[in-house]
This record gives structure tokens, C-alpha cells and sequence, in this order.
């Protein structure tokens, strides 16, 4: 039985951090909802379940974060303001296309003792100057807002003060809701407290199911707001059954399905009554185009119509 979500508040503690991130998101929403945009709430990245208190090891899981962070980038050019709820080291917005050693092989080092330079390789230029220039207008403009999680506790934490300070925002507030987050867990108390030793044998680990979010978010937290839920399987049979069970149960409006193994160039659009495959040709792949532009676009279509119906 999962526990339940009331119960899982009352168990576990906020991560120290959550009062300021609580402040800046409800600083964020409050600027934007007066102004009138559109705000969407991204999760991205996957949650760890710890299995100690000082936590040496943990449960973790596939996700990069890339769909979190592109699609981010592709809202940010659809006008929208941005809350990125992420993974804390899985990929970022903007940064993500210069991870690893690419950024520094960018890099000219001009090396004259005191008056040493750094300098952009000029054929480097035009691959930085475009990301840079629409991460200047989205940092600069206070168009995005970032806050982190680790643990699967963290993420519910911080959810559900986001949702609330979205909901004042309404049907303007779209959720996209991509983060791989643990369906298992061990709960706080029944977790040791300092790291398992191995001289007692291997450890007999017992994990709980996590409470389902989706529930109270969309009938309590944001009732108004287009919520925008993702599934992942590995087995394609599974994959638009569960989508529409999830629909039907939580009765929000819209679930991308997607593999595990083509999930970089298909997914699946799913609604109580619909479905339709978006996916990429070998041509736009070679060429550069990501799935998350796509998808993105196609949200966008679904939440204009779901503002202008709640409207009229
Ligand atoms: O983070 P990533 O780009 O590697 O993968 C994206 C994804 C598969 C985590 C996302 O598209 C998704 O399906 N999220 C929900 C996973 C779930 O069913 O819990």
C-alpha cells in the first residue's frame, strides 16, 4: 500500500533550504501573475531514495534531465516564464549543450604573463553567441527561476509549494511534470541513521510505495492550472494503457508516454479520447532538431485552447 500523501508531509521533514526556495517561488509567481504571463512549472531529472539518514548510498535512477532542459528553453521562446524544478547536477538550460570538456576546448588561452586574456575560438562564436544570447534574456529578464532537489522527499516538499504558489495564476499556470521520480522509497523512520556496514551480512532493504502526487495536485493544489504528466515504460504494449489509466484516475488533461529506449526521438501524446505519435525523421535528427521542440510546440497549441475555453 502507498502511504499516504498527508501522512508522507507529517513524516518527513522539508530540506533545509526549503524556506528560501518557498520565498523565491512565491516571489517568481506573484511578479509574473501581475504582469499577466504564462508560467510553466518544469520538473526534470531524476529523485534518489537515501538508505541512511547521513546518507553515503542511495537509489537513483536513468533520467539526464535533457527533456527538463530543452524543453525549458523552448518555452522560454514561446513567451512563456519558466520555474525549473530540477535534479541538482543532471542538465541545466543553456548549459547543457557545453557539458563536459566542449566548453573548454571552446576556449583560447592567451597566455601573456600578467595581462593573461581568455577568448572565445572564433569558430566556437557562432555556436556560443545564440544560446548565450537567449540565456542572457531569460537570466537577465528574471524570466527563469531555478530550484533544486536530490532526494525523492525534497522533490515532494517542494512540489507542492510551488503548486501553491502557482495557484493563484489559474489556467495561466501549465505543470510539465518530466522528472523521473521514484515510485519506491524508504520512509524517514525507518531509515538508518548512519552508514549500513557490511560485517552484518548483505542488508535486507525494505522500500515503500511513494504516495501519488497527481492526486491532490490537480484536485487540491492547482485546480485551474493545465497540468502535463509523462510516462515512461519499456514495454510498448503497456505504454498507452497506462497513460489513459493515469488520465482517467487523476483526471488532468494531457500525458506524453514515451520509452525508455526511443525516447530521444518518439513520444506519445496521449488524452481521454485521442493519441498521437510525434517523432523525429533521421533528417531532422542529423540536422539538429530535438524532440522537445516539437513537443513544446504542441503543448503550447493544448494549453492556448484550455486558456481560451476557460475564458469563454
Ligand atoms: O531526463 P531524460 O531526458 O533522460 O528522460 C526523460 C524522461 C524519460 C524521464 C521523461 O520523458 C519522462 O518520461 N518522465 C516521467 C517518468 C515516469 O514515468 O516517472
Amino acid at each position: 500500500m502507498a502511504s499516504h500523501w498527508e501522512d508522507f508531509y507529517s513524516q518527513h521533514l522539508p530540506p533545509s533550504d526549503f524556506e528560501d526556495n518557498r520565498t523565491l517561488l512565491k516571489e517568481f509567481c506573484e511578479r509574473h501573475n501581475n504582469s499577466g504571463e504564462r508560467i510553466a512549472l518544469i520538473t526534470s531529472g531524476g529523485t534518489t531514495v537515501p538508505l541512511e539518514h547521513n546518507t553515503v548510498r542511495f537509489v537513483d535512477n536513468f533520467s539526464a534531465g535533457l527533456r527538463g532542459a530543452a524543453s525549458a528553453e523552448y518555452f522560454l521562446d514561446h513567451g512563456y516564464v519558466v520555474i525549473f524544478m530540477f535534479r541538482l547536477k543532471s542538465l541545466e538550460p543553456f548549459t547543457r549543450h557545453f557539458s563536459g570538456q566542449k566548453f573548454m576546448d571552446m576556449l583560447e588561452l592567451n597566455d601573456r604573463g600578467p595581462n593573461t586574456t581568455i577568448t572565445v575560438k572564433p569558430d566556437s562564436v557562432d555556436i556560443l553567441a545564440p544560446i548565450l544570447a537567449r540565456y542572457k534574456v531569460a537570466q537577465e529578464g528574471g524570466r527563469i527561476l531555478y530550484i533544486n532537489f536530490t532526494t525523492v522527499q525534497d522533490y515532494f516538499w517542494l512540489l507542492r509549494a510551488a503548486c501553491e504558489c502557482l495557484a493563484p495564476c489559474g489556467s495561466k499556470a501549465l505543470l510539465y511534470l518530466a522528472a523521473a521520480v521514484s515510485d519506491f522509497y524508504i520512509p524517514s523512520n525507518e531509515m538508518p541513521t548512519h552508514k549500513i556496514q557490511s560485517d552484518g551480512g548483505p542488508p535486507i532493504i525494505n522500500l515503500q510505495l511513494v504516495p501519488k502526487l497527481l492526486a491532490p495536485l490537480v484536485n487540491l493544489w492547482v485546480p485551474q492550472a493545465y497540468v502535463v504528466s509523462f510516462k515512461l515504460e519499456t514495454d510498448e504494449n503497456l505504454l498507452v494503457s497506462k497513460a489513459r489509466d493515469a488520465l482517467k484516475k487523476y483526471k488532468h488533461k494531457l500525458v506524453i508516454a514515451n520509452l525508455l529506449q526511443t525516447r530521444r526521438h518518439k513520444v506519445t501524446f496521449v488524452t481521454i479520447d485521442d493519441s498521437f505519435e510525434i517523432s523525429l525523421t533521421r533528417d531532422q535528427t542529423l540536422s539538429g532538431i530535438e524532440i522537445e521542440d516539437i513537443i513544446v510546440s504542441n503543448v503550447v497549441l493544448h494549453h492556448t485552447d484550455f486558456i481560451h475555453c476557460d475564458q469563454y
